[in-house]
């Protein structure tokens, strides 16, 4: 089954918006798989987002994430990576869809809540950088009602 890696910003704790968001991904059919509440230090965020070090906003992105606790989770399921990013809605929240978690509760593409990988491949890159313990291995009994 495939996994994907969403993290909870700053904002998103902050606003007391984890429970709302677990719920969203739960009530899908998806599985969690591993969850902590962290706080990064610069270079691990700037880890994370090593592909947007050329951006104009890289550095007010990792001070952002760097700010405050951030929500790290694994959550697994059919086509889970693609799913989870239409559940997230788009990037910028003035063109995130009603019914999104970015739609329904942000504003400004600097504060948006939330983070989902956008491919399988970085999937599995992020899921080994924030959980090199590993992960749980467990398989929820309501799969053979969803699937
Ligand atoms: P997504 O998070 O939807 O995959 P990316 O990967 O393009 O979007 O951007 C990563 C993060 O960088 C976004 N979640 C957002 O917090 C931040 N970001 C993207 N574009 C901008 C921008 N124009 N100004 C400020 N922050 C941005």
């Amino acid at each position: 089954m495939e996994q994907t890696f969403i993290m909870i910003k700053p904002d998103g704790v902050q606003r007391g918006l984890i429970g709302e968001i677990i719920s969203r991904f739960e009530k899908k059919g998806f599985t969690l798989k591993g969850l902590k509440l962290v706080s990064v230090d610069q270079s691990f965020a700037e880890k994370h987002y090593a592909d947007l070090s050329a951006k104009p906003f890289f550095a007010g992105l990792v001070e952002y994430i760097v700010s405050g606790p951030v929500v790290a989770m694994v959550w697994d399921g059919k086509d889970v990576v693609k799913t989870g990013r239409t559940i997230i809605g788009a990037t910028n929240p003035s063109a995130s869809a009603p019914g999104t978690i970015r739609g329904d509760y942000a504003i400004d593409i600097g504060r948006n809540i939330i983070h989902g990988s956008d491919s399988v491949e970085n999937a599995r890159k992020e899921i080994a950088l924030w959980f090199p313990e590993g992960i749980a291995e467990w398989q929820s009994s309501l799969h053979s009602w969803i699937y």
